[in-house]
């Protein structure tokens, strides 16, 4: 497998910095896993959801599944920007399993989908690890080739769909029609954001390791260093934290548990309002995150306040140093920054962007850090504390 190879317009040497990648040869691994293929999102209004994320992510719509097209039970709107891929689904037919599962669920992730060149193979180690195969191992084909596809059942009911394309020249997948994206308005950026840096899940008090454990056996995924701990958890995140990932970084999965503390977790509140284990926050990779903030901000994305305080510790920027953009730039924009023994990083959240308070997003432009922000744990935490208070669900 060639793990170089660039995905679109975004190359290798690219990727490497946007998302923090390490070497790796894959030789041995039972479940190698090439990238993130897309996030699926289940929608209570996928038409106007998909121009949601063209007017305010700046994403192109490249491909359409639908009634015109002859799929009579859902829209599908397939979004890219740079190498990531967003798919925004939603229910037609009265009978469609998919409002089902919105009426569950409200908006949110369905399915994690990554891009494997070995699906029977993938398949197989998880059979014989014990996962439970949600679809078995199947090719679907249309005028532009064959896709072989499956799907493992992940936390919840989220899925990871296993999709090996490198016999397929589509848009997407097959019964999808392309799509030519709207041309950008005058001077704005040719996108937002890069790439899909890493996906959280949130799962119940006392599942994290079991779903850590999970990836490990599985998926062959290994632990990344940072992590929120006993020792932090109590004293103020009500929340514990590990990391998994592929070999080479470029597929992140943070897993996140209520911690058990004075005030009603933030994991709580996303487990009880999305009724379950689920995709909590999608972090997006960006080479220039002002631009982004800029851009999404101008479309009315509202992103959570970090107060003066942050900005004129004298320890903070001690600890930060020299970054890219001078401290009043970051503290306009109430950008958040973090160092550790690799680089740095700047990084900052979207308050829910769907009526139930569960799915959000991060903004996130690497400068060698490998890491997710560790030192802005407590400001973060505090800052979605604020906006869980506004909505009297602390
Ligand atoms: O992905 C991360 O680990 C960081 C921090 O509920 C974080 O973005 C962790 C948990 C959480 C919100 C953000
Ligand atoms: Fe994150």
């Amino acid at each position: 497998m060639t793990d170089t190879q660039p995905l679109d317009d975004v190359s290798y040497d690219q990727l490497r910095q946007l998302v923090g990648l390490v070497d790796y040869d894959d030789a041995k691994d039972p479940f190698p896993v090439r990238a993130m293929d897309a996030v699926v999102f289940v929608a209570g209004n996928a038409t106007q959801t998909a121009w949601f994320y063209q007017a305010a992510f700046g994403m192109d719509l490249v491909a359409y599944s639908g009634p015109e097209t002859g799929n009579r039970d859902h829209k599908a709107f397939v979004l890219k920007s740079g190498s990531a891929r967003f798919v925004i689904k939603g229910g037609v037919d009265p009978a469609s399993p998919l409002l089902d599962h919105h009426r569950r669920h409200g908006d949110g992730v369905i399915d994690l989908a990554l891009e494997v060149d070995d699906v029977d193979r993938c398949v197989e180690h998880a059979r014989a690890q014990g996962a439970t195969i949600a679809e078995e191992p199947h090719d679907v084909s249309d005028e532009h080739g064959t896709v072989r596809r499956a799907a493992i059942q992940a936390y919840g009911e989220t899925l990871h769909s296993l999709v090996d394309r490198s016999r397929y020249a589509g848009p997407y997948l097959p019964g999808y029609e392309a799509r030519t994206p709207k041309p950008k308005p005058e001077g704005a950026p040719k996108r937002l954001f890069q790439a899909v840096d890493h996906c959280v899940g949130n799962v119940e008090l006392g599942k994290m390791d079991y779903w850590v454990d999970w990836y490990n056996r599985v998926m062959g995924f290994v632990n990344m260093a940072e992590f929120v701990g006993d020792d932090i958890a109590t004293d103020y995140s009500a929340l514990m934290s590990k990391v998994v990932s592929n070999g080479n970084h470029r597929v992140k999965f943070p897993l996140n548990e209520p911690a058990v503390s004075k005030r009603k977790s933030q994991i709580d509140e996303y487990l009880e309002f999305y009724a379950g284990a689920g995709c909590q926050h999608i972090a997006l990779a960006t080479n220039d995150i002002l631009a982004t903030i800029e851009g999404m901000k101008a479309a009315g994305v509202e992103f959570l306040d970090t107060p003066d305080s942050y900005y004129e510790d004298p320890e903070l920027r001690a600890r930060i140093g020299e970054v890219r953009l001078p401290i009043e730039e970051l503290q306009k924009h109430r950008i958040l920054v973090d160092r550790d023994e690799d680089g740095y990083l700047l990084q900052i959240f979207t308050k829910p962007i769907g009526d139930r308070p569960t799915v959000f997003y991060e903004l996130i432009e690497r400068h060698g850090s490998l890491g997710f922000g560790k030192g802005n744990f407590k400001a973060l935490f505090e800052a979605i504390e604020r906006e869980q208070e506004r909505r009297g669900n602390l």
